[in-house]
């Protein structure tokens, strides 16, 4: 009976908690757990977790890989509290029945403890601006439930003076198990639908303008069309893909916000968003990024227009110390990474960025400042950066303490997004040709040639539209004249420089992953 009403109550908790999470940015217990027990476990473990949900999620062929990992990872950390409170509402139950506490006390004890651990953890790396309130919402929210757990046992344990006969208790019960089944299920769906509206409309009135909308591309009257199906060449900022540690995205106030420059440095400095966006000259660049994660073919990699400031010009500002030999990039998440000062002195391109298509950064890509780092993969790329540390040795990053590639440097890779249906078949005086197209990416080292082979036949060019720049994928196309049967279809690339991309097939751990990428179709 407990564990029944537990559960029954620990819906709504959830629906409140969820609903306040998106819409306040206050804590929710059941991710700042998740968060707190991934940050702890072994990074093997959590590896192959990750590692697991992404083979499951493209085994199952979704459409947006890390769209549906992250709800995946919502969905267990959820269950997990659900669990947690179903079992809470069980022992409080057995409890009872051996003392004769008071229920209301005994659950506003049980409470009080749940709410104060929910409280510690809301208040670790990504919490909301406002700590104390967040705090207080989570113990409130709490001892509200264990409440209505205590009071719910009293309700239907045959304590209640009055209850003597067994008939009219067992239908007092039901009655009011029922009642409160009821009420309980009205606020969840209510709630769920709420959240859902709401967050929905938000998002939509942001995203109504970016840059993109009104902006042709730089190469939009290049002569070779992307083939109809094949990925747009612009990420919309909705379907970039979005991988990091954290349940929910940190909310960060931009007024709270300062990005603290120091260690090793001559003039350490404090600065808001205002000040990197007014104090230095804009600079845009069209950039491709990948996880590290993303296996060949894979989704987790887009491409937008990100804009911020060079990190030289700031870092220049700072004066570094003669013996600072690395920057140490930390973020509210607890995420962190070096980089070598020579890297930043030699390349223009290490940008502080503060948005993406004309916008801020969305809460999830990093809001309010990110760093881009030329031809490395994500994992090295912090978002939500609060501060920059000189100091005169190396350290490993996050990732790289936990068994990935030190440097990270991005593969070459091409991919068959789409093979033409009849319908798009362009009839020439050859006879029919099927189109084909894709993406070749090889991080800044810019793509000279990529190569179709059918079956086993030789390898032929594919015509490469002109890139965005030379940060980003290269959409290529290639008509192939159509023969009747199975056929299977494969793709290379070659970098900028003719290094023909690695085709021995590897996994994504530790270095990312490297292979050829192949489709078989039926004609
Ligand atoms: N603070 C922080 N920065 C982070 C991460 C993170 O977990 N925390 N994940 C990194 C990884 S692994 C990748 S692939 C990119 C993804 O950026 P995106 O989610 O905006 O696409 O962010 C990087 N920066
Ligand atoms: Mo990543």
């Amino acid at each position: 009976m407990g564990a029944a009403i537990g559960a029954l109550l620990a819906a709504p908790l959830l629906t409140i908690l969820y609903l306040a999470q998106q819409l306040l940015g206050l804590p929710f217990a059941a991710f700042d757990l998740f968060d707190w027990l991934a940050r702890r476990l072994p990074g093997g473990l959590v590896t192959l977790g990750i590692d697991t949900m992404v083979a499951v999620i493209r085994r199952v062929d979704v459409a947006d890989t890390s769209a549906a990992a992250k709800a995946a990872e919502q969905g267990l950390a959820i269950t997990g509290l659900f669990l947690a409170l179903v079992l809470a509402g069980g022992v409080l139950f057995a409890v009872l029945r051996r003392t004769r506490w008071s229920g209301i006390v005994a659950g506003l004890v049980l409470g009080a403890l749940a709410g104060g651990a929910a409280a510690l953890l809301g208040a670790g790396p990504a919490a909301t601006a406002a700590p104390i309130a967040g705090a207080l919402w989570s113990i409130v929210a709490f001892l509200g439930w264990g409440a209505l757990l205590g009071w719910s046992h009293d309700r239907v344990s045959a304590r209640r003076p009055g209850a003597g006969r067994m008939a009219v208790e067992t239908l007092d019960r039901r009655t009011f198990l029922i009642r409160l089944g009821g009420a309980v299920a009205v606020i969840t769906l209510v709630g769920a639908v709420l959240v859902d509206q709401i967050g929905a409309g938000r998002r939509r009135a942001r995203l109504a303008a970016t840059w993109s909308r009104t902006h042709p591309l730089p190469n939009a009257g290049d002569p070779v069309q992307p083939v109809q199906g094949t990925r747009p060449e612009l990420t919309p900022l909705e379907q970039h893909y979005r991988i990091d540690i954290n349940t929910r995205a940190p909310v960060v106030r931009e007024e709270d916000w300062r990005l603290r420059i120091g260690g090793l440095v001559a003039r350490p400095a404090e600065l808001s968003l205002a000040d990197l966006r007014d104090g230095y000259e804009p600079m845009h660049q069209f950039i491709t990024l990948s996880c590290i994660s993303n296996p060949v073919g894979g989704d987790l990699i887009g491409t937008t227009r990100w804009t911020g400031v060079a990190l030289q010009r700031v870092l220049a500002d700072a004066e570094p110390q003669p013996n600072a030999t690395h920057l140490r990039i930390r973020s509210v998440d607890g995420f962190h990474e070096t980089l070598p000062l020579d890297a930043v002195r030699a390349d223009p391109r290490i940008m502080l960025t503060y948005a993406w298509d004309g916008l801020p950064l969305l809460p999830e890509h990093g809001f309010p400042l990110r760093i881009y780092i030329p031809d490395r993969y994500g994992m090295k790329q912090p978002k939500w950066i609060e501060s920059i540390e000189l100091i005169d040795h190396d350290e490993r990053g996050y990732w790289v303490q936990r068994g990935w590639d030190a440097v990270a440097r991005m593969k070459a890779t091409a991919v068959i997004d789409v093979i033409g249906m009849d319908m798009m078949a362009i009839r020439a005086d050859r006879g029919t040709l099927i189109p084909i197209g894709g993406i070749a990416h090889a991080g800044a080292r810019a793509i000279s040639r990529v190569q179709v082979r059918v079956d086993d036949g030789d390898w032929q060019d594919a015509r490469l539209r002109t890139p965005l720049s030379g940060l980003t994928w290269v959409l290529w196309r290639f008509e192939w004249p159509f023969q009747e049967g199975e056929h299977t279809f494969t793709v290379r690339c070659f970098e900028g420089d003719g290094t023909p991309q690695v085709a021995t097939p590897s996994p994504v751990r530790p270095s990312g992953a490297t292979g050829l990428d192949s489709e078989r179709m039926m004609f």
